[in-house]
């Protein structure tokens, strides 16, 4: 016989958890609900393909580059139609975009346009997928700026203050997803027996206390002054401007910015990928404005914390292209304030 208690308890699915959010908004049609059960849907495929990564004939290189000059996984290839094909017809969006794809993606014609506007990185840490490291995917969420038909690349060129929502997944030794939707950030862990996101972590607040700073130190050479005072400064060897020395910080760095981030936020720190001189492509940093920076930008700003591109709030730029590359600071407030004050006072 069941428990009668069961019939009260609440069982947070996912569904039920970002509809019951989006009653508080009168004027919602269901649209967003739908939409971001529909990226869970496309995430669960995915990590079901990733997990399978070892056993079945996926891993590897297709031999083709995309056109940020990378060689293509088939992995990434897999995760970027499982996403464009399970929102192309649904009609809630109007275009979307993917870090893998040169141009805005149109959705079928055969389909009506939606409100929304898509931009994801599919497989972000994909130079990862063959040693079996945790990867990700981002996505964020804007409302189009073209009134109908099928949208177009000023869609897609909005600041990350425009975001509606913003999530990642995290495929890790279990399956994550975190999103926010403007009113808080929550994360969800993939029953794997059940096939059903459960909330698992309501309410994520970035700690105060700070443990890590993640970046990749052997670009140290590369860097300004600013940022190389900046990261002894965080190990505890380097004053700030008013001679202050702060306790050192653990380094941790996997390489697969989702994974990174993820650690950071539930356990305080930061992850910075600056400029450097290492790669004339990356003057400008390596990552991506709109499918990486404003998105995790956008949640870590809902947990309490900031981002920076060294000068500026990542979420007050606008991108001026799909795959613009951007300076990127983004954890704990006071630990991105200091690096703009590192580089104020070194760099200029
Ligand atoms: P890949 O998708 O090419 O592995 O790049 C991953 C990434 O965009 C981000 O997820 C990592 O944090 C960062 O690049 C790693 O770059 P480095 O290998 O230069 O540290």
């Amino acid at each position: 016989m069941l428990n009668s208690n069961l019939d009260h308890e609440k069982i947070n699915t996912i569904e039920r958890h970002i509809q019951d959010e989006q009653q508080s908004h009168p004027e919602a049609t269901g649209t967003l609900t739908s939409l971001l059960y529909d990226l869970a849907l496309a995430g669960k495929v995915i990590a079901s393909q990733t997990s399978r990564g070892g056993l079945v004939e996926i891993l590897g290189k297709t031999g083709e580059t995309n056109i940020q000059g990378e060689e293509v996984m088939k992995l990434d290839e897999l995760a970027d139609r499982m996403i464009y094909r399970l929102n192309d017809h649904t009609g809630r969006l109007a275009v979307m975009a993917s870090e893998e794809q040169e141009d805005i993606l149109q959705v079928s014609p055969s389909f009506p346009t939606g409100k929304y506007v898509l931009l994801y990185d599919p497989l972000d840490g994909s130079s990862n997928i063959d040693y079996n490291v945790s990867i990700g995917t981002i996505f964020g969420v804007y409302n189009r700026k073209s009134e109908s038909g099928p949208g177009t690349l000023e869609d897609c060129l909005q600041q990350g203050r425009q975001l509606v929502a913003a999530g990642y997944l995290v495929y890790g030794a279990s399956t994550m997803l975190v999103y926010t939707s403007g009113m808080g950030v929550h994360g969800f862990t993939l029953d794997p027996i059940v096939g059903e996101f459960l909330l698992t972590h309501p309410n994520i607040r970035i700690p105060e206390k700070v443990k890590y700073y993640s970046v990749n130190q052997g670009y140290e050479h590369f860097w300004s002054e600013g940022i190389q005072r900046y990261t002894k400064y965080l190990q505890g060897a380097e004053p700030d401007k008013d001679g202050n020395y702060r306790k050192g910080l653990s380094m941790r760095y996997i390489g697969s910015m989702v994974a990174d981030f993820h650690r950071n936020l539930l356990g305080g720190g930061i992850y910075y990928y600056p400029s450097d001189s290492k790669d004339p492509r990356y003057t400008t940093g390596k990552l991506r404005l709109s499918y990486e920076g404003a998105p995790l930008a956008f949640i870590t700003e809902q947990a309490g914390g900031t981002s920076s591109n060294g000068y500026q709030n990542l979420l007050d730029l606008t991108p001026e292209s799909l795959h613009q590359r951007t300076p990127l600071f983004i954890g704990n407030r006071s630990l991105v304030e200091k690096a703009e004050e590192f580089i104020k006072t070194y760099d200029g």
